[in-house]
This record gives structure tokens, C-alpha cells and sequence, in this order.
């Protein structure tokens, strides 16, 4: 399996609630292998198999948890 690393702008994370939300809507998408979470710099760090899912789809499930998000 190849793997590829995406980073994504995140809006609208207040605390750490937040980036549990954000955490978990995004492991939860089907290729996903790893995700970092940051608070103080809005972004999310997500590995991912490129086979299996598009970074539109890790977009789709931030913005589903609650939250702005964009890749960058
Ligand atoms: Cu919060």
C-alpha cells in the first residue's frame, strides 16, 4: 500500500473537544491510516492510502463534524 500525507486548514476549532471531532470524523474515513490534529495551528495532518480515498473526502468528512476545512 502506498501512502500519501495531506494537510488541510481547519476553521472553527475552539478546544480540545474540537479536535477529538475532528479526530474521529476523519479516522473514520475508509483509507485513512493517521491523523494529527493542531489546535493552535488550525490543521489537520492526514496519511492516507491514495488508492483508497481523496482528499475531498477527508474535507467532506471535516466539514461534517461541524467545521471549515480546506486543503493546504
Ligand atoms: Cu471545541
Amino acid at each position: 500500500m502506498s501512502e500519501s500525507t495531506g494537510r488541510f486548514t481547519v476553521d472553527g476549532m475552539t478546544c480540545g473537544g474540537c479536535v477529538r471531532s475532528v479526530t474521529r470524523a476523519v479516522s473514520q474515513v475508509p483509507g485513512v491510516t493517521k491523523v494529527d490534529v493542531s489546535l493552535d495551528e488550525k490543521r489537520a495532518t492526514v496519511a492516507y492510502d491514495p488508492a483508497r480515498v481523496q482528499p475531498s473526502a477527508i474535507v467532506q468528512a471535516i466539514v461534517g463534524a461541524g467545521f471549515e476545512a480546506r486543503a493546504s
